[in-house]
């Protein structure tokens, strides 16, 4: 008598697994396109609050990009710093005091680009990548 309720127990675990997963897997389909959709929206490099800069897509630190032109959004979260992108055809730059949100529609083309802070980009405030 002991083997038959078990194996119930486990059909029935079974089951509530299966459904679990199930509406699981729904949940991060839906998720997943939502940041689909805001990442496709591109580029996204942060200034601060610390000694950082990053330029990153999808989450991923920027290494090489494709020529073309990029959204890109902008955020500068420190009085102390800028945010600034360049050559080649490009230079765009956010203030040192200001701080803030912006979006840039940038045309890349073959090369090799700069993003750094203008007043920290000796201490290592300065990052790299190449379009081609
Ligand atoms: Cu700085």
């Amino acid at each position: 008598m002991p083997r038959t309720p078990s194996l119930l127990a486990i059909a029935f675990l079974v089951v509530v697994l299966a459904a679990g997963c199930g509406s699981k897997s729904k949940a991060t389909t839906a998720s997943a396109t939502t940041s689909t959709t805001s990442s496709s929206g591109g580029l996204v490099g942060t200034v601060g609050p610390g000694f950082t800069i990053t330029l990153t897509n999808g989450g991923s630190a920027v290494k090489t990009l494709a020529p073309g032109t990029y959204k890109m959004t902008v955020n500068d979260k420190a009085a102390t710093h800028n945010f600034h992108l360049f050559d080649p055809g490009v230079n765009q730059k956010t203030s040192v005091q200001g701080t803030g949100t912006f979006v840039w529609t940038v045309k890349l083309e073959k090369g090799s680009y700069t993003y750094q802070c203008d007043v920290h980009f000796a201490s290592g405030m300065i990052g790299h990548f190449t379009v081609g």
